[in-house]
């Protein structure tokens, strides 16, 4: 007779996007939907889904080491949060008064503040420290039903500090419940020691940093910051062609205040994603669409940054067949929150996306933003036990209803990791 490591009975809805890769425009709506449903799980992945009175009658005779009961919740996919500057040392709130007098956020960088404050603070904390303060953000995405992230380097911008963020990424991956994936972001600004000299800074990141990121396999990724004063197109191309003979697949932070090109630049290199894309134009979105490159949107930032224009979701989706997805961008600077649930509720409001489209950007097309779909994204045989369970009847809800937490509990490879609102993981829990 053979063993279940789990039954999870009494799903009120169950509700995922289907499949193996991203979803592409009017098929991100299209989500898959069961009432009264159960989920076996085993060894950490989905065995079986289906009706509960039919799941029931299929795994008659088999053990089952422990059975959940959703209490008639609503289940989806665990939410994917697929680009976070989650390691930095320090906060920016004693620039908030500076940017609600109206100065500009490149500004504040031009004027060394910005990212540039968050690099003098990473540098000077210990590994520790940002091993901390990085734990409780990831609590705090937990709690929001939050089970795999991708996070960044770019606050040392010298290849000692880079590595340091990248090893805590690396031992809170080996720790923490959640899921990390590193991206090396060595071209987040120029340091003030190369102020003036963003060639010379470029030449530093392709051969003294990337070399030695790859070889210690400390990123999967490579992205680059290609925005007016900061690195321009082709400076990014550079950067992004040796990650690439490094092993480093490209993301890129593309168009966000300035339309720099950086979304023909996606689809020319056949980047995996592209970030922000404010300000991307049509022929932009048109290269990022036959490349089949991710736009990743952060309503978040456009909305902290107070600006009135957001990224041309509704556009991305209808006239480009693009595959969005969705990202808190949580950083100190333009992003500060880890709440994911308050990027779905700006992505009905700011972005006209229905809840359906919001579910799969934020679970399969955030899985392939980061490489993942074939294993996390949707809830079906064979890939990872990763659920949310929600205190909400249906998708709506939760733009509906804003600014609380909606989760009630998280399961990550089969383990109960928040229940009733709690963290239920304990240290001795690693995985
Ligand atoms: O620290 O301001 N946009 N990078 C590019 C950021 C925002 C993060 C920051
Ligand atoms: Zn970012």
């Amino acid at each position: 007779m053979s063993q279940l490591d789990l039954f999870i009975t009494g799903i009120g809805r169950l509700v995922t996007p289907i499949g193996q890769q991203a979803r592409r425009g009017r098929d991100m709506g299209d989500v898959f939907e069961i009432t009264d449903a159960a989920i076996a799980v085993h060894e950490g992945r989905i065995v079986a889904i289906g009706k509960e009175v039919e799941l029931q009658q299929k795994l008659e005779g088999r053990s089952i080491n422990r059975t959940l009961d959703a209490a008639g919740k609503m289940v989806t996919p665990g939410l994917i949060d697929p680009h976070t500057h989650l390691v930095h040392g320090g906060s920016r709130e004693h620039e908030l008064a500076l940017k609600r007098s109206g100065v500009p956020y490149l500004d504040i960088l031009a004027q060394g503040g910005g990212i540039l404050s968050t690099v003098r603070k990473t540098r000077e904390a210990s590994e520790e420290q940002l091993y901390n303060q990085a734990k409780q953000s990831l609590d705090e995405m937990l709690l929001q039903g939050v089970t795999t992230i991708e996070a960044k380097s770019g606050y040392g911008l010298d290849l000692e500090t880079e590595l340091k963020q990248l090893r805590v990424a690396q031992r809170l991956q080996a720790a923490h419940p959640i899921d990390l994936v590193s991206t090396f972001m060595g071209a987040h600004a120029v340091p003030v020691e190369y102020a003036g000299r963003t060639d010379e800074f470029v030449q530093v990141i392709i051969e003294n940093m990337l070399p030695v990121i790859a070889a210690e396999k400390l990123a999967e990724f490579c992205d680059v910051f290609c925005e007016h004063g900061v690195f321009s197109v082709e400076q990014s191309r550079r950067i992004l062609e040796a990650g690439k003979r490094y092993g480093l697949k490209s993301k890129i932070h593309a168009d966000e205040i300035v339309a720099l090109g950086g979304a023909e630049l996606a689809g020319e290199i056949q980047a995996i994603s592209a970030e922000h894309l404010l300000a991307a134009t049509d022929q932009g979105l048109a290269a990022m669409s036959k490349s089949g490159v991710i736009p990743v949107v952060l309503p978040g930032t456009s909305f902290n940054l107070g600006l009135t224009k957001h990224a041309r979701a509704r556009d991305m989706i209808d006239n480009f067949a693009l595959p969005v997805a969705l990202s808190t961008d949580y950083n100190p600077g333009s992003c500060p929150t880890e709440s994911i649930q308050l990027i779905i509720m700006l992505a009905s409001l700011n972005l006209n996306m229905s809840p359906e489209e919001i579910l799969t950007a934020c679970t399969l097309n955030a899985a392939a933003a980061i490489g993942r779909e074939s294993s996390i994204g949707s809830i079906e045989i064979g890939k990872h036990a990763d659920l949310t369970v929600w205190n909400a009847p249906n998708l709506a809800y939760l733009p509906y209803h804003f600014g609380i937490n909606h989760t009630f509990g998280v399961i990550k490879r089969g383990r109960t990791v928040v229940w009733d609102r709690q963290l239920v993981h304990r240290v001795e829990d690693a995985k």
